[in-house]
């Protein structure tokens, strides 16, 4: 073997050595392993109250008579700002009110505890028993479905739909 020949396989051993050195890949880091995603209890989302409509113009007046079978009609659609009368024709005493009973505030704004204060001619309640021949006025705005019944006789109840 000649001396260029062991010079030649030193220098390409030692361009190996160096490109091999110099060449190695750096370890691919380990991912850490993700955590556990934590559990989600998704809380229920309220609804939201119907808008209340603001009537620019008078509506109609509705009458529902009180009587000792119950309310007549028990059902009504009407318009938002539209107004319905109940008139007690019965010689008992009958109290209107939005469901749901006892605490009446299904009609948007309305509460029985609202009665007796500053706010209860704004709320879909009479407030009280009305006598023979008392009527009591409530104007719809919101637009929905608003059940309500008699509060001195809870099986008596009808449905005012209102429509925008
Ligand atoms: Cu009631």
């Amino acid at each position: 073997m000649g001396k260029n020949v062991l010079l030649g396989i030193v220098t390409i051993s030692v361009l190996l050595l160096i490109i091999g050195c110099t060449q190695t890949p750096p370890a691919a880091p380990t991912p850490a392993p993700a955590p556990a995603a934590p559990v989600v209890t998704e809380e229920p989302v309220a609804m939201e109250e119907p808008p209340v409509e603001e009537p620019t113009v008078t509506g109609n007046s509705y009458t529902i008579e009180i009587t000792s079978t119950g309310f007549t009609p028990k059902t009504l659609v009407i318009n938002a700002g539209d107004s319905i009368t109940f008139v007690n024709k019965d010689t008992a005493p009958h109290w209107p009110a939005s469901n749901m009973h006892p605490v009446h505030n299904t009609y948007p704004g309305s509460s029985i505890d609202k009665c007796g204060t500053s706010e209860e001619n704004t709320i879909f309640d009479s407030c009280r028993g009305l006598e023979q021949g008392e009527e009591f006025t409530f104007t719809f705005n919101a637009a929905g479905t608003w059940p309500f019944h008699d509060h001195l006789r809870v099986s008596r109840i009808g449905v005012i739909t209102v429509k925008r």
